[in-house]
């Protein structure tokens, strides 16, 4: 297997592409949508980037590949894997975890050594990747002790880690039975990013009370003579191409036949999450039912269209809350419903990016209420698609995203009252108020996308390393 040497290599739990049949029966390869993939391209290409991930599926080792001028290395994972650090340790433990313990997390020490096992194995492969002096990227979850084990194979190298999810305070960390070699994993690296500076606060406080570091501000003293620097660094989207597509013919077009679909209703309301328990599908959709059932709305006229993309299918807990939804969805239907308008429109599928840019372009009202989430970029995306500068958006307070798009309709996913007469506000605004709202939050999605993002956090992490001599070239 030849590997090649990349000034920048980026390491993800998945790669930025799928596995598909191609017509003629033969295996190729799919790009996924992500943002982040978009977002990396112009400076991987710039660099020699590479790309280190897994493919999806079970004991699929193809070796190192050229895909559409991305160099991309898989790192396999055997089915045993799959369940202990992929399903276990990483979606049924840190996951809850971090989401304040909105579900209980589970602790068993063989996911952890599972977990143990397959970091290892990333950080092997990004060592043997990487050219001398290189900068590399680690991201998430799943791979917080890859830049310490990274660092021992490798100190010439500049290592980065962002977390996409949210950082727990400290009494929640403390129940992690491995707290401190999570923290000393994560010490590995020069930048740790996260999506709020309230998070960063939370490790560099962790770091202090059980590592036992000297720290100053966003700075961590290691023992061995290097600083850590944790900071915020807020996700976005590529705005411009998601404003592009909403403006595209094809894409009105559709948003008009989803509406005539749906019997023209005066109002049509959204949700769009992938199913799980942190995005608060549940209360969102008892404080619907609850509307209409005290007649604040009529089905005749309003329909809430909720679209939930299926994910971590085979993880206990996600099984146990499609069946609460369907049934939740089943008893409004069959309670508030009359024959063609159902009081919710629901789906449990996947759409394209076309698809869901219509239904943004459809949707009157944005329903966006996680109990608990690190960004949200539905948000965003809907503000994105909103060049009439109409809409409204509702937004839980503790989605990272209320942080910047300060002039939501922004609600406690806990208090069904509250929600409820946010959804009659932000239903029942003048065009006057809705446009003040989503022209400011128009502006600040516009100036921070993702792009701008990416580019904040490499040029970071090029400068918290001010003694290294290897610069990565700006973007061509
Ligand atoms: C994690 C953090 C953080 C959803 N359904 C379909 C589809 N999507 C796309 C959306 C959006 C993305 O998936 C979901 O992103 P979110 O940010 O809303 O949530 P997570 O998946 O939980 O992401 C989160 C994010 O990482 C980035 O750092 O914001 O807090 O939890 O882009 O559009 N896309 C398509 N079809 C679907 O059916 N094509």
């Amino acid at each position: 297997m030849t590997s090649p040497a990349a000034d920048l290599v980026i390491v993800a739990n998945r790669l930025p592409v799928d596995r598909v049949t191609l017509p003629d029966g033969g295996q190729g390869w799919r790009r996924s949508p992500g943002g982040l993939v978009t977002a990396l391209e112009p400076v991987m290409r710039s660099n020699d980037g590479a790309w280190i991930g897994w493919t999806g599926q079970a004991d699929d080792d193809p070796g190192a590949f050229v895909d559409d001028g991305l160099s991309l290395v898989p790192v396999p994972l055997s089915g045993g894997e799959i369940e202990e650090f992929y399903e276990g340790f990483s979606n049924a433990t840190l996951w809850p975890l971090y989401h304040d313990v909105v579900a209980k997390p589970e602790f068993h020490r063989e996911w952890w050594e599972a977990y143990v096992r397959v970091n290892q194995r990333f950080a092997e492969r990004a060592a043997e990747v990487a050219a001398r002096d290189a900068t590399v990227w680690v991201h998430d979850y799943q791979l917080q002790l890859v830049p310490q084990l990274l660092r021992e194979l490798r100190p010439d190298l500049r290592i980065g880690f962002f977390l996409h999810i949210p950082f727990p305070p400290t009494e929640l960390f403390g129940q992690m039975p491995w707290r401190r070699e999570l923290l000393e994993g994560l010490l590995g690296a020069d930048v740790v990013g996260f999506q709020l500076t309230g998070a960063a606060g939370n490790f560099v406080r962790l770091v202090r009370q059980r590592v036992g570091h000297k720290t100053h501000r966003d700075l961590v003293y290691m023992p061995d003579g290097r600083t850590v620097q944790a900071m915020a660094f807020p996700i976005s989207i590529d705005t411009a191409a998601f404003e592009e597509l909403a403006r595209s013919d094809s894409v009105t077009e559709r948003a008009a036949a989803i509406r005539t679909a749906l019997g023209n209703p005066e109002r049509i309301l959204l949700g769009i999450d992938r199913l799980d328990y942190t995005k608060g599908i549940n209360p969102r959709l008892r404080a619907w039912s609850e509307l209409v059932a005290e007649g604040h709305f009529s089905v005749r006229d309003s329909v809430f269209v909720q679209v939930a993309t299926p994910s971590r299918e085979r993880v206990q807990q996600y099984r146990v809350l499609r069946d609460d939804i369907d049934r939740l969805v089943g008893r409004i239907n069959g309670d508030l419903g009359r024959l063609g308008s159902p009081a919710i429109a629901y789906m449990h599928s996947s759409f394209p990016r076309h698809e869901m840019a219509a239904l943004y372009r459809a949707a009157d009202v944005m329903v966006v209420t996680p109990f608990r989430d690190g960004m949200n970029l539905v948000a965003k995306e809907y503000v994105a698609c909103r060049y009439d500068n109409d809409g409204a958006l509702v937004l839980s307070e503790f989605a990272g995203a209320a942080n910047e798009l300060r002039q939501a309709w922004l609600v406690n996913p806990w208090d069904i009252n509250g929600m409820k007469e946010a959804l009659v506000e932000a239903t029942r605004a003048e065009p006057k108020e809705l446009t003040r709202r989503m022209k400011a939050m128009r502006k600040t999605v516009s100036e921070n996308d993702v792009a701008a993002w990416a580019n904040r956090f490499l040029a970071e992490l090029e400068s918290a390393r001010p003694a290294h001599n290897k610069k990565l070239r700006p973007v061509r």
